[in-house]
């Protein structure tokens, strides 16, 4: 059975951007979340579409710092929550703005090592590697509803398969903001918490030695997910983005993993403009290096901005082609309790009929 989460909070944060040097209503809108769940609602399509159980902030906020601690930086989850309280105070904001950064971590040959600056201005530009992950008032909620969602459909699907388990074996959850591009220590590509790496964390708290498969096929390079297991031999990165696309300096094929993680890299950059076919390719491959890692756990990072129309994204990749996907990456992995995380797609328009499209792949298998 497939499950989709989501949660109202998800809907609070609403950014801007700096784009192509204008600032601009971000792209990673709330637009987005209510496009989806218009379309899953007035579809007749048999999924169950649910809320995580009620809880109350305070003790969602503890929760999802716990299940982040093995992997996102204290200091860095201090600063998502306060820094907007503090630019406001300091009168650096007015109530309706957002923490932007503007100046980054400059490495040099000092031989310093990286150290937060004094300054709460410049704080966000420590923290933080772009101009498109503004914090304003609500964020915090939203950022914290997100990695939650990841957190209970983790939960939820822990002990399929097993004797007396939950029947659930797929559980989609709309998550925004999304999460592939934070690497655990910085904001960027409107990412603030890596919800992949979250997911990770929550199934080995019961699974300590499980293999993980994260399979990413947001047209972007999830860098912060490459990053942040990138010396983890238990967990298998595979993701298809755009070649030389943001972010920019991640994506290579030679970025293949280190130490015990050796291999377990890999990355399929794809030319951009390629047509769905050659796409195709890319994905039978990467699906047959999870499939031979034999995954426990399987987490996939879905964007829909692979979508020929998209602003962001560019292959020509039309509706109807999600449900190919879905069915083919269903076919290859079946049987493996999956967790698929909502990454971009910004063509509001049609993002429910893709994400409907990719549904009913899914489902078919
Ligand atoms: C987030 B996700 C391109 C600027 C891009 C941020 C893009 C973030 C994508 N010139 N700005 O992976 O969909
Ligand atoms: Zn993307």
């Amino acid at each position: 059975m497939l499950v989709i989460l989501w949660d109202p909070d998800c809907l609070l944060h609403e950014t801007v951007e700096l784009l192509g040097s204008k600032l601009i209503p971000a792209l990673e809108s709330p637009a987005r979340l209510d496009a989806i769940l218009k379309a899953l609602h007035i579809t007749e399509h048999g999924f169950r579409v649910v809320q995580p159980s009620a809880i109350d902030n305070e003790a969602r906020i503890s929760r999802v710092l716990k299940s982040t601690s093995d992997t996102h930086n204290y200091n860095y989850l201090q600063h998502l929550q306060t820094v907007y309280e503090e630019w406001l105070s300091a009168g650096l904001i007015e109530k309706d703005g957002n923490v932007l950064p503007e100046c980054f971590y400059l490495p040099t040959s000092t031989g310093k090592p990286m150290r937060p600056p004094k300054d709460v201005f410049a704080r966000a530009g420590y923290f933080a590697f772009d101009m498109s992950s503004g914090i304003m008032s609500n964020s915090y909620r939203a950022i914290v509803a997100s990695a939650n969602l990841a957190h209970e459909g983790t939960d939820m699907l822990t002990g399929f398969g097993t004797k007396g388990g939950t029947d659930v074996d797929t559980v989609f959850a709309l998550c925004r903001p999304p999460g592939h591009h934070c690497d655990g220590r910085r904001a960027g590509g409107y990412c603030y918490i890596n919800n992949a790496a979250l997911a990770v964390s929550t199934w080995r708290a019961s699974n300590p030695k499980a293999r993980v498969g994260i399979l990413d096929i947001d047209f972007h390079h999830g860098n912060g997910t490459q990053e942040i297991f990138y010396s983890d031999s238990q967990v298998l990165y595979v993701s298809i983005h755009g070649a030389d696309e943001f972010p920019y300096y991640t994506g290579a094929e030679d970025e293949k993993g280190t130490g015990d993680g050796e291999g377990m890299n890999i990355n399929l950059p794809l030319k951009v403009g390629s047509p769905f076919e050659e796409y195709m390719l890319k994905l039978e491959y990467g699906l047959d290096r999870v499939h031979e890692f034999t995954p426990e756990f399987l987490v996939v990072s879905l964007g829909f901005d692979t979508f020929h129309a998209d602003p962001l994204g560019h292959f020509q990749i039309h509706t109807e082609d999600y449900e190919t996907i879905a069915t083919r990456t269903r076919q290859k992995l079946k049987d493996i309790p999956s967790l698929i995380l909502l990454e971009g797609g910004y063509v509001i328009e049609h993002l429910g009929a893709n994400v409907l499209s990719f549904l009913k792949g899914w489902k078919s298998v």
